[in-house]
């Protein structure tokens, strides 16, 4: 035992005046350079944890590659312990690349990877990862999705040839691969996919866009059909700030509804919040119809007229609230034109949703996980069969598309599944059947000062818990709204299948200038779910979409429109796969705000809308017109099963 015993005190004391005596005697305190430590940095220039990497199933290596304008491009390098003759599968993003390399800090590949990166660590693949010129450790100068060589870009070099010189170097570099590689990645890594098939390499010998940015404004990302999408104010911020991530708007208002309605316009938001100073916030407010700026840079058209020779997938979600449009109109473009396999996937998912887990979404339960279904069963046999030499054919489905409503895969040949058209007109007492009403129309005021929102309020945005499953949300709360008119058919005695893009065909008036036009296509459930409850009488979105109408003559010169005058709207909701069930009904609303995510529609003719002043926003009665020559009615690509 030990037995702690105290000094005595006349020892202590004497203890005390020996060290006082040599602090007050300057002759004998030693030179206080000789006492100092040295300074020494404690960070290392370059540190890789030995006990990880030595543990580690991987090598990680970070490589600056040059690029033929000598800007290099940092990338990230992943290596699965042992590789040779190994697939590279590369990713090119706006996002951080170091991160998009590291979710968890792991010695094992496939928790240090993505949960979407699974498959491609299970089946032996090298993974690459690279940040795009001027985000994150790359160097040159950052363009938002910088536009192919051509009219909007004078430079030598896009997103075209930068993948190109980075997978020159990747086959000659990496020398545990077998000089073939594949490109995958969501949205804007999506939209790096697309252009890498602006030009492509050899080597690229597969490529996988899901969710594509393809037309940021028919139905991508900055606006739907010329209303403009709200939020990427925020991504301005985020992505334009700095080099780095940048700020989130600080509004230091909770409920989105209010902080957009209380700033005027749009671009009033933008001014007040400071991102109006954004260099592509102004492009942006400079370009609010499809003038060349938008139609020169959709993607779509770009291939069409290049088409690669390489094999693609594309992916992308039913209800993908940020690029629903890009995938199926890069698919149209292409696959007529028989040049390389094309292949469409569309999954029950919301945005990027085809990488993580497809189980649900929202209130909406799957059969199983259909991400990892469509990961492990077609995307992994897919992507083997075109990068590893000796790999079986893989028997990957042209279209493979999840019909909702009856929940199940199916293997189409080609997406539409049909082109023929079935129209439902709006009905006097507010319901829909297959024949024209004799007449008539409805009405509703639609205040600008008193938008619908398109999620209930108090409106986050920036949750993702809102923002991600929005599409899906329940649509009663809008149905309740008297400026929103609900137009619903009789209860199904037997399935109805739409597989395609149904067509509004629109005849309404308006007192106002100019107005947007909302319409939703809405699967009633029954009142009763035994199986789930909480379904019981749930209005789901089958598809949705906005139009503004000055755009209704063309898309790049707006006019006003004649106050009184019954106009024309026609225009697509995006596509979708879906049966209707027996016990359930179709829904058609109609009205004109999708606040805050679509800015408001002042309903004054205004030469653009990002500039419209207090004054120019006035209510105005709307009028939507039934039979005769004016019949409005939605027209569903109905298929006979
Ligand atoms: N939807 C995002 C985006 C893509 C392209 C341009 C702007 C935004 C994304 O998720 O990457």
């Amino acid at each position: 035992m030990l037995h702690l015993v105290s000094p005595p005190p006349i020892l202590t004391l004497m203890k005390t005046l020996a060290v006082a005596l040599l602090l007050a005697t300057p002759a004998l305190a030693a030179p206080p350079v000789a006492i100092l430590p040295a300074i020494t940095p404690d960070i290392p220039a370059h540190f890789v944890n030995p006990t990880v990497a030595a543990n580690a199933d991987y090598v990680k290596r970070e490589v600056e590659i040059p690029m033929r304008d000598g800007v290099t491009l940092h990338t990230v390098i992943v290596v699965p312990k042992g590789a040779h003759d190994a697939p590279i599968m590369l990713t090119r993003t706006p996002y951080h690349a170091d991160k998009r390399a590291n979710r968890n800090d792991s010695p094992s590949m496939a928790a240090e990877l993505a949960q979407g990166d699974e498959g491609f660590v299970a089946a032996g693949y090298i993974r690459v990862f690279q940040d795009v010129r001027g985000k994150y450790r790359s160097n040159g100068d950052y363009v938002m999705v910088r536009p192919v060589r051509g009219p909007l870009n004078p430079t030598k070099v896009d997103h075209g040839t930068d993948a190109w010189d980075t997978i020159d170097w990747l086959v000659k570099h990496v020398p545990e691969s077998n000089g073939r590689v594949g490109m995958i990645g969501s949205s804007y890594e999506g939209f790096t996919v697309l252009m890498a098939l602006t030009d492509p390499h050899p080597a690229l010998k597969v490529a996988v866009p899901m969710s594509p940015m393809v037309d940021g404004w028919r139905g991508d990302d900055w606006f739907h059909n010329g209303a403009f999408r709200q939020n990427s104010w925020s991504y301005h911020a985020g992505q334009t700030e700095a080099k780095g991530e940048g700020n989130a708007i600080a509004t230091g208002v909770y409920d989105d509804y209010d902080a957009y309605l209380r700033a005027g316009s749009s671009g009033d938001y933008a001014r007040k919040y400071g991102v109006a100073d954004l260099p592509f916030s102004q492009k942006v407010m400079q370009h609010p119809a499809y003038d060349s700026f938008w139609s020169e840079q959709a993607l779509d058209k770009t291939l069409a007229a290049h088409p690669p020779k390489v094999p693609v997938m594309l992916v992308v979600g039913a209800w993908d609230q940020e690029d629903i449009y890009g995938a199926y109109a890069v698919y149209a473009a292409l696959k007529p034109l028989g040049v390389a396999p094309v292949h469409l996937v569309v999954g029950p998912w919301r945005h990027s949703g085809a990488n993580y887990d497809g189980s649900s979404l929202g209130s909406l339960k799957f059969t199983g996980d259909t991400a990892l279904e469509w990961r492990r069963d077609v995307l992994q046999p897919f992507l083997d069969h075109y990068l590893r030499a000796a790999a079986p054919a893989a028997d990957t489905p042209p279209v493979w598309a999840y019909e909702t409503g009856t929940d199940r895969w199916r293997r189409l040949a080609t997406w539409p599944a049909t082109t023929a058209l079935t129209p439902f007109y709006l009905q006097a007492g507010m319901g829909l059947a297959a024949t024209p009403a004799a007449g008539g129309h409805d009405d509703y005021l639609s205040d600008p000062a008193h938008p619908v929102p398109f999620v209930p309020r108090p409106v986050r945005m920036a949750d993702g818990n809102v923002w991600k499953p929005w599409l899906v949300s329940d649509q009663r709360p809008a149905n309740a709204r008297p400026d929103v008119l609900s137009y619903t058919g009789p209860v199904l005695t037997a399935p109805v299948h739409i597989a395609g893009q149904t067509m509004v065909d629109l005849f309404a008036s308006t007192t106002g200038s100019d107005a947007d036009w909302v319409v939703k296509l809405i699967d009633v459930y029954p009142d009763e779910v035994p199986s789930q409850p909480e379904l019981g009488g749930y209005q789901l979105a089958i598809a949705l979409d906005i139009f503004r109408g000055r755009y209704r003559e063309s898309l790049s010169t707006p006019s006003a429109i004649p106050v009184d005058v019954a106009q024309r709207y026609r225009f697509a909701l995006p596509n979708a796969d879906h049966v209707f069930l027996p016990g359930h009904r179709i829904m058609v609303q109609i009205s004109s705000s999708l606040f805050p995510l679509y800015d408001r529609n002042p309903q004054t003719f205004v030469p653009n809308i990002f500039d419209a002043t207090a004054g120019d926003y006035r209510t105005a009665t709307m009028r939507v017109l039934r039979g005769g020559t004016t019949a409005s009615a939605v027209d569903l690509p109905v298929v006979n099963d």
